[in-house]
């Protein structure tokens, strides 16, 4: 399992919550699924997906064999709630995903501003 351009987007100060987004890559032969996560910055934090413009927790975030399921706006996404503190650009959150057979991985997550709609593509390599 490995885990790809984490980033978490900024929001105001006043915000009570962010959502981290990222790449899973499933490198082995069975599936796998990520259960849960918790960050260093949220007291709470769920697995959401978008549909509809709206955002419902969801219980598992599916990742087949030899697959790669991306987590982006507007999409997937792993939900930071009740923040204990204002995020600053640049920061780093630390986030831990539990996968159902792979275990616990940890990732360090930078704090970078929205890329804007959620329909833009953002190339930063
Ligand atoms: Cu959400």
């Amino acid at each position: 399992m490995e885990v790809k351009d984490p980033w978490v987007r900024l929001v105001p100060p006043n915000a009570k919550a962010t959502a981290a987004y990222m790449k899973i890559e499933n490198k082995g032969t069975e599936a796998d699924r990520l259960v849960d996560a918790s960050s260093n910055v949220s007291k709470i934090t769920e697995l959401h997906e978008t549909v509809e413009g709206k955002m419902r927790r969801v219980k598992a975030i599916e990742v087949p064999a030899g697959k790669t399921v991306e987590l982006k706006p507007g999409g997937l996404h792993v939900m930071l709630i009740e923040l204990k503190e204002p995020l600053k650009e640049g920061q780093t959150v630390e986030i831990t995903l539990k996968f159902e057979k792979s275990g616990e991985i940890k990732v360090q997550a930078p704090i970078k501003k929205g890329m804007g709609g959620m329909h833009h593509h953002h190339h930063g390599h």
